[in-house]
């Protein structure tokens, strides 16, 4: 089971793309809102039970001043996978990136791209599948596809 949180319903859009990822492949997940400064009680509440409630690893999106996932990991000893998103006042995006990647000694955030929640939920698929071994061959499968897609594409180019 993997949580999918995010800082405001705004970044819905771009989480539920890890989302639809977990789908693709049949793994369980739970999206919802937990927002680091104005719902901070339930944040506690959220990582804190996480792993309780059985999530084996969480993702967290946020933009601007996004604290959400470095908290969230602070409290739990899940692996978090950050998603930095371009909200709208976002100075380029800059401000989310730094915030989740720059986090202290101890207390990493697996971050990736600015708006890359497809790969969240690509990686948080890989640390499942570490102990699964048909989700493996679901995610070889699935690598292969992508190979198997660009070369389609060398054929069209010709000289
Ligand atoms: C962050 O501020 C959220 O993660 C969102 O990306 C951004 C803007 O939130 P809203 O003002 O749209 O709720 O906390």
């Amino acid at each position: 089971m993997v949580g999918i949180i995010m800082g405001s319903k705004s970044d819905l859009g771009i989480m539920e793309q890890a989302a639809d990822f977990l789908k693709s492949l049949e793994i369980p997940y739970e999206l919802t809102v937990v927002s680091a400064h104005r719902t901070p009680e339930r944040l506690f509440d959220y990582s804190k039970t996480a792993k309780k409630r059985g999530l084996k690893v969480i993702i967290a999106g946020a933009g601007g001043a996004a604290h959400l996932p470095g908290m969230v990991a602070s409290c739990t000893t899940l692996p978090v996978i950050g998603v930095p998103i371009l909200s709208s006042n976002s100075i380029d995006g800059w401000d989310s990136v730094l915030s989740i990647l720059q986090m202290p000694s101890g207390i990493p955030v697996a971050t990736v791209a600015l708006n890359g929640a497809t790969n969240a939920g690509i990686l948080a698929a890989k640390i499942m599948a570490t102990s699964d071994e048909n989700l493996a061959k679901k995610l070889e499968d699935f690598q292969n596809s992508l190979t198997e897609k660009v070369l389609g594409t060398v054929d069209e180019i010709k000289d």
